[in-house]
């Protein structure tokens, strides 16, 4: 009978998952590892090393109750990397075979393909079917398209996975797309929001927070009030807690930003989904059950998950590890010191900054069109932004963020996610926000001392990369308005933005 030892790694916490088919009982052994170089290749935030470590021993303990024999390495200095531990592992044990799920990240991927030569046992790497769509599939898919536009891959999954269509395979309700009616800003006396549940942390998870306050008090982020679940069943309740709490209204106010609400009608499920405690299929089956649902909540929060999620992860794949190297706007500024610190004058950067820094979550507008949108037009460097999205986020796991960081928001590929640059000024996050209120710029104001800095940023950053985008017919307005723009006014945008940045962007 041969012995397999089969690995799972920190976002493979699914019991489902494809390396445990066929795992034999008797003679089959898993094997999870906390490892130094894992926790240090990224400066993470503490909230998220919490959840990570909390949940792999979580996991751990369900496997054990259900009689399966878990080797469970936990974190000292002295274990560096996966492919060490391993070596010493399997010095021990000796198993016939080494089985692993694909991972969810290039570099993890690299360092699996070495251990079958490095060990001398054979591996096999089993397709992570947790996702709906294959990566071979997605592959077929970029290759048969002159572009990768993600509506068309979305109503694609939609037809195969008969999710919101008719029997003919037309979309429920007329359309495939409800955006129009998903923009709404919040009103000043909407209703106070229920907040998404804060789980209470259990003995293991007391155990990790003070593991991870002893030996990484310098990673980012604060540790107080630690409120994400770490097991399946606490998982569980986060999904039936925005079901019955939130997912009504997502749709329409998706788009908007509160300094009252920090999670407005969002699901903050990705933690638990990109960790694997939840699976994105029962997550999507769960929200089609419900009655009374608005289309336009169900198709915007459908998108999200069979659209978008999987989209990014098909990108990722189908075009790394060259997808990270481009620079289509060879945009080398340093991050501001407020990326880290949140000490910023900017009301909306210091709101979402210190958000990130509190809960290690935004929802996707505080990181789209707030942060991403000043990292694009302030030319900050696509490489140092993609890391820090990757630290800060408790979510972050380079196959959904890179596509995220490195195409949607700096369009750092040139325009295979986005047909357009998401750049915007002040104005968007006025009307999106109640941010401009509170903040010592004047939102109105375009140019000088007292002017919003989105502002002069916004049309510093047309000007100056005119010559690679001025053809693109989405921004034919933006590049109309400049052709009428004077000498001077060109000059004051300058000098403006000079002025801010030379303060700002760290040498
Ligand atoms: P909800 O608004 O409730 O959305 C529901 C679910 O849809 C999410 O849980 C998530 O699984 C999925 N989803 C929504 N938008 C996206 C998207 N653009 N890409 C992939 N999945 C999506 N998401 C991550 O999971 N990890 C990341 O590291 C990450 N980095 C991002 C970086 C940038 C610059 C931007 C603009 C977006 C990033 N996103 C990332 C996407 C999105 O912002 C988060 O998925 C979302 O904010 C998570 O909060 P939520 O669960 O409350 O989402
Ligand atoms: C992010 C992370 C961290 C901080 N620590 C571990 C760890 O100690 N052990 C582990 O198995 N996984 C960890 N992870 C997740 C991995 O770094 C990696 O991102 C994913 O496995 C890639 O899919
Ligand atoms: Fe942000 Fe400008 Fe509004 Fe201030 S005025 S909150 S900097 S958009």
């Amino acid at each position: 009978m041969s012995k397999n030892l089969v690995v799972i790694l920190g976002d493979q916490l699914s019991q489902n998952i494809s390396s445990m088919d066929n795992f034999d009982i008797k003679n089959d052994t898993v094997l999870m590892m906390e490892v130094a170089n894992e926790i240090e290749y990224v400066n993470h935030h503490k909230k998220k090393l919490v959840l990570i470590f909390s949940a792999m021993r979580h996991f751990a303990n369900e496997l054990r109750e259900k009689k399966i024999n878990v080797i469970y390495v936990e974190f000292d200095k002295s274990k560096k990397t996966f492919t060490e531990e391993l070596e010493n592992q399997c010095k021990k044990n000796k198993p016939d075979l080494i089985k692993i799920t694909h991972p969810g990240e290039f570099r993890v991927l690299n360092e699996i393909k070495n251990w079958k030569d490095k060990l001398k046992i054979p591996v096999t790497i089993l397709e992570d079917t947790r996702f709906f769509c294959e990566i071979k599939e997605f592959e077929n898919w970029a290759l048969s398209k002159n572009n990768l536009l993600m509506e068309s891959f979305y109503q694609l999954m939609r037809k195969k996975f008969k999710i919101l269509v008719d029997s003919e395979g037309k979309p429920l309700g007329g359309k495939w797309n409800y955006d129009v009616k998903n923009r709404k800003s919040l009103p000043k006396n909407h209703p106070k929001i229920p907040l998404p549940i804060k789980h209470e942390p259990d003995d293991i998870t007391k155990n990790v927070i003070s593991l991870v306050q002893k030996n990484f008090s310098n990673h980012y982020g604060s540790l107080d009030s630690f409120w994400f679940a770490t097991s399946r069943k606490d998982a569980l309740k986060s999904l039936d807690d925005f079901i019955s709490n939130r997912l009504k209204y997502f749709g329409p106010y998706e788009d908007s930003m509160s300094s009252e609400e920090k999670f407005l009608y969002h699901s903050t499920l990705s933690v638990y989904l990109n960790i694997g405690l939840l699976e994105p299929r029962e997550v999507i089956s769960r929200v089609l059950e419900q009655k009374d649902i608005p289309i336009e909540s169900l198709e915007g929060f459908v998108r999200q998950i069979i659209g978008w999620r999987e989209y990014v992860r098909g990108i990722y794949w189908h075009l790394m590890p060259k997808y990270s190297e481009s620079n289509f706007f060879d945009a080398k500024n340093n991050l501001p010191d407020f990326f880290w610190t949140s000490d910023t004058d900017m009301n909306c950067m210091k709101n979402c900054l210190q958000q990130t820094n509190d809960e290690a979550y935004a929802h996707h507008i505080q990181r789209l069109m707030v942060i991403g949108n000043f990292s694009l037009i302030a030319g900050l460097d696509p490489k140092k932004v993609c890391e820090w999205y990757l630290s800060v986020y408790a979510d972050a796991f380079e196959w959904v963020e890179l596509p995220n960081t490195h195409g949607m928001i700096l369009f750092a590929d040139g325009g295979i996610l986005g047909s357009k640059p998401y750049a915007a000024s002040g104005n968007y996050i006025n009307k999106m926000s109640d941010y401009c209120k509170n903040c010592k710029y004047d939102v109105k104001e375009k140019n000088g001392k007292n002017a919003c800095p989105f502002n002069y940023l916004y049309w510093n950053f047309f000007l100056k990369n005119e010559s690679k985008i001025k053809d693109n017919p989405r921004l034919w307005t933006v590049f109309s308005n400049i052709k009428k723009m004077s000498k001077d006014k060109k000059q004051l945008i300058q000098s403006d933005s000079e002025k801010f940045l030379s303060k700002t962007i760290p040498k």
